[in-house]
């Protein structure tokens, strides 16, 4: 027995989840333990499961987030592996219930599986889609190769020099990753400075650059960040294959681009 058993709704998330990291840990952007995943499943939980009690009582977040009183998370484990996640979702990260007083969690199942090295920053974000009335459910971080090595030219690094180069490269990276790549300077892994950094990005784009490091990128499904990342990442292999072959891609002209944004209707903010 697994807590998804009879829970269709449930377990079509956690499958989305396992679809994902088995994708990350094929396109070389998850070794060992790198990246992490936090899906709000608050809207697929029934009654019975909130009626679990805790598995091994109250841990602190660290902060309080009163927007996520009473929500739950599918969260990956801490040192665990996307490819092992892929095969056993619920042995590699565990469902995780927000108590009352906003700033502490308690471990509902399967296993007492402790959540990932970067739930405040997660949750901070979570906490932040919930408050401007965001359809979001989804965090993802991962290690794309070729953003990162991008992000290590200072000269990629000014306010959407990267999103306009990588939606030049091929038309739909401007049609799927509509409000381009936003950029944190480098922090500390896990810290409160990188997350507050995160933060403030989140405001303005779905996918936000971590310098020297990975990306972060929210959306509406896991599926659904993944994607946003997969497209800006292609747009990044299409530059540097035209580097590696020894000239600078030209680009799609700012018209060609103005009129794929016209032509699809393309938001320019993130829509609810
Ligand atoms: O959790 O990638 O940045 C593993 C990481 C932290
Ligand atoms: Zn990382």
């Amino acid at each position: 027995m697994t807590i998804l058993d009879n829970r269709p709704l449930l377990g079509a998330e956690i499958d989305k989840v396992a679809e994902v990291a088995g994708y990350l840990w094929q396109k070389g952007w998850a070794e060992r333990n790198g990246g992490n995943i936090t899906v709000n499943v608050t809207d697929v939980v029934d009654d019975t499961l909130r009626a679990m009690p805790a598995l091994d009582g109250r841990h602190g977040i660290g902060m309080t987030l009163p927007k996520l009183q009473g929500c739950y998370f599918y969260c990956k484990g801490t040192q665990k592996r996307m490819r092992d996640l892929a095969r056993n979702p619920m042995a590699n990260g565990s469902i995780i219930r927000i108590c009352d007083d906003c700033s502490s969690y308690e471990i509902i199942a399967d296993e007492p599986v402790c959540p990932t090295s970067e739930l405040p920053s997660h949750l901070a974000l979570h906490n932040y889609l919930l408050e401007t009335g965001s359809r979001y459910r989804a965090v993802l971080h991962t290690h794309p190769i070729e953003l990162v090595a991008m992000s290590h030219n200072r000269d990629m690094l000014g306010k959407d020099v990267m999103t306009r180069l990588l939606w030049s490269m091929i038309p739909e990276t401007l049609a799927f990753a509509p409000l381009g790549l936003g950029v944190v300077p480098y922090e500390t892994p896990g810290s409160v400075e990188l997350a507050e950094a995160t933060l403030r990005q989140v405001k303005d784009y779905d996918v936000v650059l971590w310098e020297k490091h990975g990306v972060c990128a929210v959306g509406l499904d896991i599926m659904d960040a993944f994607d946003q990342v997969d497209v800006l990442n292609k747009a990044a292999c299409i530059y540097m294959s035209g580097k590696a072959m020894g000239f600078t891609p030209e680009g799609m002209t700012d018209k060609a681009m103005t009129d794929v944004q016209q032509i699809f209707n393309l938001p320019t903010k993130r829509p609810c």
